[in-house]
């Protein structure tokens, strides 16, 4: 009796992990434990009941599952044009810093040329939110790719509406709901694990090159950009995670404000994140996309897929729609069994 309750029980986990839709919603309970956590008060104001602006970052969760690197970000986006950006090291830059000379796609990402960073990132995927206050309130995605000096925008998501689709098969949501989370209090931050809702993407390995080793990834909040003075580029709040005071969690910063300019106790000119103690980064190891039949992505097509399709038979497409025809049925059960051990 034990070896098919345990069964049941990883089935049980990896479909709630499956059909977790990245709609920013509950974002701790699809993750486990946050790979950073904030430690200084927003600069960008708190998100408080009774207001509508504020932004803040509070923990980074991350994981990877069947060739598809998830993203959330617990917090919030002020719908005024800030910016959520990750700075994405898979290995292929040499150079801690990078030049975009792209125009204009989400100013903020290439206002922040010349920033000298942790790690060697490049490629960065910006997300920032902009509500007309006329019922359009959505979030704009773009990928940028420090390397090639390219930019895309990728497309919109709504906000507080679930899961999105862009471009490059990249998915996202937004819920700015969370007032939670730390504050904009530096004597009193608060608690980040407090907060549960925020931003998550979902990212597919082959839109970051299907890089084999470790990824490393920093997360900055944003507001605008003046790209026609060489000297002030994006204004950067004091909110990124890891957290900006991560090597001395004693200090409290200020907001850096513009990234290329002199702002004590930055008088740093670009803004060095290698003058502050601590790595500013995030390490997590890519996965493979799966064998064929390998349903629930941890690379190995056994009983846990045939649950998968079995529980899900019928279904309109979803989990368990191996062949993608928007039904589960024999066909899909027929792929998993043909493949069984596959990887295994
Ligand atoms: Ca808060
Ligand atoms: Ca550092
Ligand atoms: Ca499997
Ligand atoms: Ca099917």
């Amino acid at each position: 009796m034990r070896r098919p309750m345990m069964v049941l029980g990883a089935f049980v986990a990896t479909a709630m992990l499956s059909h977790a839709q990245v709609n920013g919603v509950n974002i701790p309970s699809k993750y486990g434990s946050p790979l950073a956590s904030q430690t200084n008060y927003t600069g960008f104001g708190d998100h408080v009941v009774g207001v509508n602006y504020g932004s803040e970052l509070n923990q980074l969760f991350v994981r990877c599952q069947n060739g598809v690197l998830y993203i959330g970000v617990t917090g919030n986006l002020e719908g005024n044009g800030n910016a959520i950006h990750f700075y994405i090291d898979t290995g292929r830059s040499q150079s801690n810093t990078f030049n975009l000379t792209t125009g204009c796609i989400n100013c903020s990402v290439q206002g922040m040329s010349g920033v000298l960073f942790d790690h060697n990132p490049d490629y960065v995927l910006g997300v920032n939110r902009y509500d007309d206050g006329q019922g359009n309130d959505n979030i704009y995605i773009d990928l940028h790719d420090l390397v090639a000096n390219t930019s895309t925008y990728l497309g919109s998501v709504a906000v507080g509406q679930g899961e999105g689709t862009v471009d490059f098969g990249v998915k996202a949501g937004f819920d700015n709901s969370n007032v939670q989370g730390v504050t904009s209090d530096p004597n009193a931050v608060g608690d980040p694990a407090t907060a549960v809702n925020g931003l998550e993407v979902a990212i597919p390995l082959s839109a970051l090159g299907n890089p084999t080793g470790a990824i490393r990834i920093l997360v900055v909040l944003t507001g605008g950009a003046d790209l026609g003075d060489a000297c002030r580029g994006t204004y950067l709040s004091n909110q990124t995670l890891p957290a900006l005071n991560r090597g001395d969690t004693s200090q409290q910063y200020p907001n850096p404000a513009w990234a290329r300019c002199p702002n004590p106790p930055f008088d740093f000119f670009p803004f060095d994140f290698t003058q502050l103690p601590g790595d500013h980064y995030v390490t997590v190891q890519p996965c493979p996309v799966g064998p064929e039949g390998d349903v629930n992505g941890d690379g190995c097509v056994d009983d846990a897929d045939l649950l998968v399709v079995l529980f899900n038979f019928g279904n309109a497409g979803g989990q368990g729609d191996v062949n993608s025809d928007n039904i589960v049925d024999d066909a899909d059960l027929l792929i998993v069994l043909f493949n069984f051990g596959a990887g295994c």
